[in-house]
């Protein structure tokens, strides 16, 4: 797969502490994603290529935390909390300025050119890079890569079912050709099937499934 790196971004989804194993909203084997990721993000620096890494980043009392819900545990799902599709309750996690909300410390930041951070407003949740759950409130990602002249985007990170998820069918909607790393990419599984219904609305949305090695072999 040939990847023009003048016009290709990767984006590094929410490889923060709380999405990898012990954090608060575990991911299983969320740390795996590291290695690939790592790879192609150093594949992309050597030409000189844009590596974006978002980070989740709540207040305390966010919207999404089953404890700000008087009674509520995590699992729970509310309905028209942020103007988007039922909410799923979290535990409390990637509070800002905490250890869990940090990136993973084997991530390398070195190739990172810009870091977006989301779903910082109390009552508004984020799980895409473009826009945040009430589907309307940009994040203005969309923007810097168009401005760049950016017409693919490469996605990993946490998780597939919820923040790749949203971000990979944003970025379709945008317009970018879209490329998921079916090897830099980790589930919650909740609720059960989440996972594969993702990459099915993937599939019908025209997302294009590839590992890093792939990617690596084609960067010009
Ligand atoms: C995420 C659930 C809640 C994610 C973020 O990064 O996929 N999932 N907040
Ligand atoms: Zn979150």
């Amino acid at each position: 797969m040939t990847i023009d790196i003048s016009k290709t971004a990767l984006i590094e989804i929410d490889i923060q502490n709380d999405f990898c194993p012990a954090g608060a909203l575990a991911v299983d084997k969320g740390d795996e994603v590291l290695g690939p990721i790592n790879a192609l993000a150093e594949g992309f620096a050597r030409y000189g290529g844009r590596v974006i890494a978002t980070a989740d980043w709540h207040p305390a009392g966010h919207v999404s935390f089953a404890s700000s819900h008087g009674g509520r545990k995590p699992g729970d799902i509310l309905e028209g909390i942020t103007g988007g599709d039922a909410q799923v309750l979290w535990p409390d996690h990637c509070v800002q300025g905490s250890g869990g909300a940090e990136f993973h410390k084997a991530l390398e930041m070195k190739s990172v050119n810009l870091i977006i951070r989301k779903g910082f407003r109390k009552n508004l949740d984020s799980y895409s890079a473009f826009f945040e759950n009430d589907r309307k409130t940009p994040t203005g990602l969309e923007g810097y890569l168009k401005f760049l002249g950016i017409e693919t985007v490469v996605l990993g990170g946490l998780a597939t079912d919820y923040c790749v998820l949203y971000s990979a069918l944003d970025a379709a909607a945008a317009g970018f050709r879209t490329i998921v790393l079916s090897d830099a990419v980790r589930g919650v599984g909740f609720p059960a099937g989440s996972v594969e219904r993702a990459f099915a609305s993937m599939k019908d949305a025209g997302i294009v499934l590839a590992s890093s090695p792939e990617l690596i072999g084609g960067i010009r």
